[in-house]
C-alpha cells in the first residue's frame, strides 16, 4: 500500500504532510486499492451491500488510506475491517465504541467509521452506545441491524421482534425489543438516520451525510441475515411487496420530539435523517482544554510539565 508520509499531529492539531502531493493533485482510490480480503459472509447476506457502499463512499469522496479508520466489535457484520484495505481494528465484542473514542480524540483528522451488529451495539455494548452518543464524540457508527445474532447462529438479539423463534427462545421471544432510533435520540446522538441495504443509493446518501456531520453520527442500516432471519425486512422492500417510506420533506430534523415520533412508527417506518443537531463535540471541548493548558506552560517540555504535576502532588 503506497501512501505519502505524514507526521502524526499533536492532540487536536493539524496533520502536516511531508513529501506528499497536494490533495487536489491526488487521485481517489480505486475499489481494488480499497478492498482487502474476500468477504466471508454467506451468499446473499445484506452486509455485502453495506461494504460495497462503503467502498463507493471512499472512492467518491476521495478518501485516502491514511485518512480512513475502520473499527468494529465482534459479529458477522463486525468482520467488516478485515475486508477494507485501511487502518482499523476488529476489536472486542461490544467494545468498538470506547476503542474508537480513543482514536477519535487523539486523531481528529481521520474519517472514523465504526461498523457492527445489533447484538454488539445494543446488548453487550449497550452502555457504550449511550455514553458515546451523549459525549458526542466525532465518528460515524453504522449498525447493521439484522434482528438476530448471526455469527453465533441464531440467538435472540435486543432488536428481535416478539415471538421470534431462536436458539435462546425456542417458543418465541418474550422480551420487548428496543428501538435503535429512539434509543439513539434519547441518548443524545447528534445525527440519527435510518436506511436499508436494499436501497444502495439511500445507504450511500446516509453515509455521506453522516460523514459530513461534526459529531457522533448514528445510522441504523437494516441488513438481512439470509441464513437465520430470511425475509425479516420484506415489508420495507418494494421488490418484495413492501414499502420504502422516506422521511417526509416537511420533517424538521432539528426537532427532537418530531424525530422521536418518526422513530415510534411501526415497521417498516421511515428511512432518512430523523435528527440532526449542531452541538459542540467532546473533541472540540478537549482540544480547547489542551490549548488553554498549553498556553499556561509555554516553553516547558512534556516531562517538565509532568514533573511539575508530581511535585504539586507531594
Ligand atoms: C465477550 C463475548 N461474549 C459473547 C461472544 C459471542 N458472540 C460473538 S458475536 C455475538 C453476537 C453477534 O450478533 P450481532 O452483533 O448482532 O452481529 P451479527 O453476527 O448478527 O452481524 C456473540 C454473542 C463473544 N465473542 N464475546
Ligand atoms: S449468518 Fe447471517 S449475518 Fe452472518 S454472514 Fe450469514 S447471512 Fe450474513
Ligand atoms: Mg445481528
Amino acid at each position: 500500500m503506497s501512501s505519502p508520509i505524514t507526521d502524526i499531529p499533536a492532540r487536536g492539531g493539524n496533520i502536516v504532510a511531508v513529501n506528499a502531493p497536494a490533495d487536489a493533485e491526488r487521485k481517489g482510490l480505486t475499489k481494488k486499492e480499497i478492498a482487502a480480503d474476500h468477504p466471508t459472509w454467506c451468499p446473499g447476506c445484506g452486509d455485502f451491500s453495506v461494504l460495497a457502499l462503503y467502498f463507493k463512499l471512499i472512492e467518491k469522496r476521495k478518501l485516502w488510506h491514511e485518512k480512513i479508520t475502520t473499527v468494529a466489535g465482534i459479529g458477522c457484520s463486525s468482520r467488516f475491517p478485515y475486508f477494507v484495505q485501511a487502518h482499523g481494528a476488529h476489536y472486542i465484542h461490544g467494545r468498538a465504541l470506547p476503542f474508537a473514542s480513543g482514536i477519535s480524540l487523539s486523531r481528529p483528522d481521520l474519517h472514523l467509521f465504526v461498523f457492527g451488529g445489533d447484538g454488539d451495539a445494543f446488548s453487550i455494548g449497550g452502555n457504550h452506545f449511550n455514553h458515546t452518543a451523549r459525549k458526542n464524540i466525532k465518528m460515524t457508527y453504522v449498525v447493521m441491524d439484522n434482528w438476530v445474532y448471526g455469527l453465533t447462529k441464531k440467538q435472540t438479539s435486543p432488536t428481535s421482534p416478539l415471538g421470534f423463534k431462536s436458539k435462546t427462545d425456542q417458543w418465541g421471544a418474550v422480551d420487548y425489543p428496543i428501538n435503535p432510533m429512539k434509543q439513539a435520540i434519547a441518548a443524545g446522538a447528534s445525527f440519527v438516520a435510518r436506511t436499508t441495504h436494499t436501497n444502495p443509493n439511500h445507504v450511500l446518501q446516509m453515509m455521506e451525510a453522516a460523514m459530513d456531520h461534526d459529531g457522533f453520527s448514528f445510522i441504523e442500516c437494516l441488513s438481512e441475515c439470509v441464513e437465520f432471519y430470511e425475509g425479516a425486512f420484506d415489508a420495507s422492500n418494494p421488490r418484495k411487496g413492501g414499502m420504502f417510506n422516506e422521511v417526509p420533506k416537511t420533517h424538521d430534523v432539528t426537532d427532537e420530539m418530531a424525530a422521536y415520533k418518526l422513530a415510534n412508527e411501526p415497521f417498516p417506518g421511515y428511512f432518512g435523517i430523523f435528527y440532526k443537531s449542531a452541538k459542540p463535540t467532546k473533541n472540540a471541548k478537549e482540544a480547547n482544554i489542551i490549548k488553554t493548558s498549553q498556553e499556561k506552560v509555554k516553553g516547558l517540555k512534556d516531562w517538565e510539565i509532568l514533573q511539575k504535576t508530581f511535585d504539586r502532588l507531594k
